[in-house]
């Protein structure tokens, strides 16, 4: 599924992120950096030792930041690792950091002159989030911020399996009908 917001694209494929031909993929990280599982350790073994040397000197990241390395031996140039809130409930402001994963790394990708993007669904694997409330604050603000910016062409979410890839269809179907 594709949509077009202001100039830019804003797509939906279901797959694994670390074969993304983009300029950079976002990794679910953890606030050390250092690897994990999941998206996060699928990246690491693609794009080999490279990034775990660029990560060692960054000095960790926190919750709702990013922060970019080379992509190593990956058809991405660059990975921005960006971390996710654990959910706790929702009421423990995991809304607001989760958005802020989101705008962060198209902040950062923007300073580095990056024009295509693809995103994990951050946060919905060992840290718990619910898919649909998730796929809801990742697709909105995605489209918020390339409402308000022209820099990035390309935004690709690269769902990994068929739960999670209908979950952000439902997401941008109400997004895109004004029900969300
Ligand atoms: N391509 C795309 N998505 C994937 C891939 C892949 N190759 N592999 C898994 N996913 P998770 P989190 C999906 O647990 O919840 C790590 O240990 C997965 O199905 O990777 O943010 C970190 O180091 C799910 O939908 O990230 C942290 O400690 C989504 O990616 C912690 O997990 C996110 O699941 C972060 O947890």
């Amino acid at each position: 599924m594709q949509v077009t917001i202001e100039q830019s694209k804003l797509e939906l494929v279901e797959g694994d992120i670390t074969k993304q031909s983009v300029d950079a993929i976002v990794n679910a990280a953890n606030t050390s950096l250092l690897g994990g599982g999941g998206v996060d350790g699928a990246i690491h073994r693609a794009g080999g030792p490279a990034i775990l040397e660029e990560c060692k000197r960054l000095g960790g990241c926190e919750t709702g930041d990013a922060k970019i390395t080379t992509g190593g031996n990956l058809p991405a140039r660059h990975v921005i690792h960006t971390v996710g809130p654990v959910w706790h409930g929702g009421r423990s402001g995991e809304r607001e950091k989760l958005a802020s994963c989101y705008r962060r790394s198209l902040e950062v990708a923007r300073e580095n002159g990056l024009t295509s993007v693809a995103f994990p669904s951050i946060s919905t694997g060992a840290y718990r989030y619910p898919l649909d409330e998730a796929a809801k604050v990742a697709l909105r603000t995605v489209k918020e911020y390339l409402e308000a910016h022209t820099d990035i062409e390309l935004v690709r979410f690269v769902l990994f399996g068929p739960e999670s890839y209908r979950a952000y269809e439902q997401a941008l179907e109400d997004l895109t009908a004004g029900r969300a």
